[in-house]
């Protein structure tokens, strides 16, 4: 039995397919790892179909129109499938490079995708984390075909000229070639998973962007009116209007719940003298009108950025528990969101006649945004989201305080917690150090449903000065405050607080954010150069 040290032409070949199977098992991960990131961080960014776009940008007009003239509807189909039938072969051509020249194959594969990271940055729309997708995908794909080649060589370079027939020491190759097929039949078969659940939660989740793109609200019979002075002109301070996109986002949902407008239903339910069942329809004919409140988190710390403000449009939740007609006894609304989180609202802050709590539908001019609870939330002026402000609202349960308890309840907070007035320093912002001379301290304080008498600014331990305040839509938003100041060379401390129109002065003393909101006054060091 003689033993050859070449391997055969066959066998060579044998694990030049091994070679092209594990790029392909490394291309198949690039994409399911590019599509699941893409369900958590960007949907628009998954990278098959921004090079699929990139290739439609491309493509010179004269080929586009062969396309079309020649597979009509099925030019797009007929793209990807190209596209799809690129990327195996180039997948490949990867695992071969890097059996045969490594690591020339690692090498292309970071190249390829290098270019779908600028595939996906250059599409319009493109958020600030597109490009996480790709480069996810390019991480774990590289690292795959590292391995997945590194054992086949192990196994080609220990079962050379090992046949059957070689006699005993044929335990190493048989070990071997079982790590390589381990590795490359588990990567291939969670990728092949993962990326089709997770392209098929992407394809869904489009589609609901795409119906709520489409979606036209009635404009509103009554809109805010923003008095003159509203807004400060002062760089570094947050803008008088959050705008959707900068505008803070707290929920225990996972992936954002998809709900269809026209599958919606609103029900209306427990101690009411009718149970009621809306369509978005129904609710969106009740009348539209704007409303500015600034939403508040009870996680927010003194100082922290988890409060915007919003024109939402929509109907007072009044309006819909007077059609149920709550009965006597009750004092709590239990509002139930398709995803299973509950928040508990004194009645009474619901269906007061001076408190604006509204159904809201719209955020800012637009459709809510999905992440914002798309297509009906709550919003109540004066008390902390999670005890109001259910996104993709679908229930409110007439109930009690002793016989319900909404989600947060038994997590350490507080069943009812209105939001605590407080004031936040903008700008300057610690550690950028400000040039000495005329100088400015600026940010926003809240004390909704009471409204902004007054905000003092204190310079290390001088006296309490006067800020001058931008002029409030109403007493349940924010106002802007700013002071001017004479800067010298140091450090400083600025320290704010506000005083409400009840002539209550925001709390001095730090208390944590559990069980029902921090209090503080905000410090800061200014460095002044
Ligand atoms: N369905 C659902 N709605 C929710 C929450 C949630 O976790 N799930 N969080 C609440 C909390 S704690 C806050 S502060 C607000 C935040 O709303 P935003 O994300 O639109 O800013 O939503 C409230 N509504
Ligand atoms: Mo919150």
């Amino acid at each position: 039995m003689s033993r050859t040290n070449a391997p055969t032409r066959a066998a060579r070949l044998r694990f030049v397919a091994w070679a092209a199977a594990a790029g392909i098992t490394a291309g198949a991960a690039f994409l399911a790892v590019a599509e699941l990131v893409a369900l958590g961080v960007a949907r628009q960014a998954s990278p098959v179909l921004a090079v699929g776009a990139f290739v439609i940008d491309v493509v010179p007009q004269p080929l586009k129109e062969f396309a079309i003239a020649t597979f009509g509807e099925a030019d797009k189909p007929v793209l990807l499938g190209g596209l799809g039938i690129a990327v195996v072969v180039a997948s490949a051509v990867c695992g071969i490079l890097q059996l045969a020249r490594p690591p020339l194959g690692l090498v292309a594969l970071g190249v390829a995708g290098a270019a779908s990271v600028a595939a996906t940055l250059t599409r319009a729309g493109a958020s600030g984390w597109s490009w996480l997708p790709a480069v996810g995908g390019t991480v774990v794909a590289v690292l795959l075909l590292r391995e997945a080649v590194a054992r086949l060589r192990r196994w080609r370079d220990h079962g050379v000229g090992a046949g059957p027939d070689a006699a005993g020491d044929d335990a190493a190759p048989r070990l071997d070639r079982r790590r390589f097929l381990a590795l490359t039949g588990v990567a291939a078969a969670s990728a092949l998973v993962v990326g089709i659940g997770a392209r098929l939660g992407n394809a869904a989740s489009s589609s609901i962007a795409a119906i709520r793109g489409a979606l036209r609200l009635p404009g509103p019979r009554s809109v805010v009116d923003v008095p003159a002075g509203a807004e400060l002109d002062v760089p570094g301070l947050s803008p008088l209007i959050t705008p959707n996109d900068d505008f803070y986002r707290v929920d225990t949902a996972l992936t954002v719940p998809e709900v269809d407008p026209s599958t919606w239903r609103l029900v209306v339910d427990g101690m009411v003298d009718r149970r009621i069942d809306l369509g978005f329809e129904d609710l969106v004919s009740m009348g539209l009108d704007e409303f500015a409140v600034t939403l508040t988190c009870v996680s927010n710390e003194v100082g922290g950025d988890l409060v915007g403000t919003a024109i939402w449009l929509g109907v007072p939740v009044r309006d819909v528990l007077r059609l149920a007609g709550p009965q006597p006894g009750a004092d709590m609304v239990l509002s139930r969101s398709v995803d299973g989180f509950t928040a508990s609202t004194p009645l009474a802050s619901l269906t007061d006649d001076g408190l604006d709590a509204i159904l809201a539908v719209g955020m800012n001019g637009e459709p809510l945004p999905l992440e914002h609870g798309f297509p009906v939330r709550m919003v109540v002026p004066g008390l902390y989201g999670y005890v109001s402000a259910t996104k993709w609202l679908t229930a409110l349960t007439v109930t009690t305080f002793a016989d319900d308890e909404a989600y947060w309840t038994p997590r350490g907070y507080s069943a009812e917690a209105p939001i605590k007035m407080s004031s936040r320093i903008d700008t300057p912002k610690p550690g950028r150090p400000v040039p000495a001379g005329p100088a400015v301290v600026a940010g926003v304080a809240w004390a909704q449903t009471v409204g902004i008498e007054r905000v003092e600014v204190r310079i290390d331990d001088g006296d309490w000065r006067p800020a001058t305040l931008s002029t409030p839509i109403n007493a349940d938003t924010w106002v802007q405050w700013v002071l001017e100041w004479d800067a010298a060379p140091g450090t400083h401390y600025a320290t704010v607080r506000a005083v409400d129109r009840d002539g209550r002065v925001q709390v001095e003393e730090r208390a944590p954010i559990a069980p029902d909101g921090s209090t503080g006054w905000q410090r800061t060091l200014i460095t002044v150069t």
